[in-house]
């Protein structure tokens, strides 16, 4: 049945942008304002030109390319990211921006000239890798962190935001919020093994859990591997490690969806023979419950406490991210599970495990995202992979729910023009403009 809009463009440029930053063996490396990053952005940017779209930057970064409606106003808004992870996938956030760009130029090649503008966004470090926290530009967008304040935040490896985003020439001049969406949508795989395991076409997100991001750091003394009996021990190694254990414990202890990782733990000097002076950990605590994310929070500032005081180390902590459950609009995210059945697609409904652009824009207008299936559930990984007839059933639920937001002005006309997209007029003297 599908749509108007089809896979085989997104799919090619889905393969081209995974060459930006490509992993010998595999996957992708754009971390945030990265070099490769500027050159992702460069590629993107060029496509959205190329489409024709009135491409503008913000001051945090952020891309939106518009394409006219007939109608001045709020657009409908598709939109996600394109920096990875640093072992990332070619489809995390990728999939969201670039089919967001087909289903633009779909309605070009189809001659459907649409009452609201749509605008494709490429949202600034998401993935919150490199510069904490994530969903840092859309969070911008919506006003929930001042311009300010965001680039002077300072990555994992030094920088600082605004240099960096200044170093890859994407500080725009564009006021923060200059497109205002009636609607947003984004398209992103799962990420996780729900729909793969059932077998299910297209997931219905009714939104994302909450996200706790807190960097522990322990400062010991470093003394002698050999000659320090353990009991004049202050080993921030030891304390790290325990630590690490108990976030384990507390999450199975919690059970159900809560979920904890220890994703980095750097000891200094990180010597086989040296007794760590200093242990910097980061702790991920998800749970689609707030209370319950609380709960988890109390208890490892427990642990965080009781190991300090057994290994007489010292220990501070900082948050750098806190974004509580978010559920999307309702009538919206039903219009996701209606097209999608219309389509002929299996449906189910769930929360997202990983956090979204969508979860910042839902502070602004209604949004809602489309899952596809991830191989093996795997992202996050160089092996992440989405099928390609997944791909295109997503793409035709994105083009179809975003045609029919956006309203369509005609009816199908060989040879719009661009330059009259915006009235609906044709540039084919033969074209019936039918009534639509
Ligand atoms: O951490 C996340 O959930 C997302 O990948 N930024
Ligand atoms: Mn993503
Ligand atoms: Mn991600």
């Amino acid at each position: 049945m599908g749509s108007f809009a089809k896979a085989e463009r997104l799919l090619a440029r889905l393969q081209a942008l995974g060459e930006v930053g490509a992993l010998p063996g595999g996957g992708v490396c754009r971390l945030a304002l990265s070099q490769a990053d500027g050159a992702g952005r460069d590629l993107v940017c060029g496509w959205m030109r190329a489409a024709g779209l009135d491409v503008i930057v913000d001051g945090i970064g952020n891309i939106f390319g518009t394409r006219p409606g007939t109608q001045p106003g709020p657009s409908v808004m598709i939109g996600s990211h394109i920096d990875t992870v640093a072992t990332g996938g070619i489809y995390d956030g990728n999939l969201g921006v670039l089919a967001g760009l087909e289903v633009v130029e779909a309605l070009d090649d189809a001659g459907i000239a649409t009452l609201k503008p749509i605008t494709v966004a490429a949202f600034t470090n998401e993935e919150g890798a490199r510069f904490a926290p994530d969903m840092l530009g859309s969070l911008v967008h919506v006003g929930g962190l001042d311009l300010g304040t965001a680039l002077d935040i300072v990555s994992i490896d030094g920088a600082r935001l605004g240099d960096e985003l200044a170093a890859i020439s994407y500080a725009g001049t564009a006021p923060l919020g200059a497109i205002r969406a009636a609607a947003y949508l984004e398209y992103h795989i799962e990420q996780g093994p729900v729909l793969e395991a059932e077998g299910t076409d297209i997931g219905v997100v009714e939104g994302v859990q909450g996200i706790s991001w807190t960097e522990v750091t322990l400062s010991g003394r470093s003394s002698h591997a050999g000659a320090t009996p353990m009991r004049l021990r202050h080993d921030a190694g030891l304390a790290a490690a325990r630590i690490a254990a108990g976030v384990g414990e507390i999450v199975r202890g919690i059970g159900g969806d809560m979920v904890g990782t220890v994703g980095s733990l750097k000891l200094s000097p990180g010597l086989v023979n040296v007794i760590a002076e200093k242990a910097v950990l980061t702790v991920d605590l998800r749970h689609p419950d707030e209370a319950t994310l609380r709960q988890a929070e109390a208890k490892l500032a427990a642990l965080i406490a009781t190991v300090a005081a057994a290994e007489t180390v010292t220990a501070s902590t900082r948050t750098l991210a806190r974004f509580e459950p978010v559920a999307f609009d309702k009538a919206l995210v039903g219009s996701v599970e209606a097209t999608a059945r219309a389509l002929g697609l299996s449906t189910r409904r769930l929360y997202s495990g990983a956090g979204h652009d969508a979860q910042m824009l839902a502070r602004t207008c209604p949004a809602a995202m489309i899952f596809v299936p991830s191989v093996d559930g795997l992202s996050h990984n160089v092996r992440e992979l989405t099928q390609p007839g997944d791909i295109a059933n997503g793409l035709d639920v994105l083009a179809t729910l975003a045609l029919d937001l956006a309203g369509r002005a005609n009816a199908a006309v060989v040879g719009i023009s661009r330059a009259n997209a915006a009235t609906g007029e044709t540039t084919d003297s033969n074209a019936n403009l039918k009534e639509s």
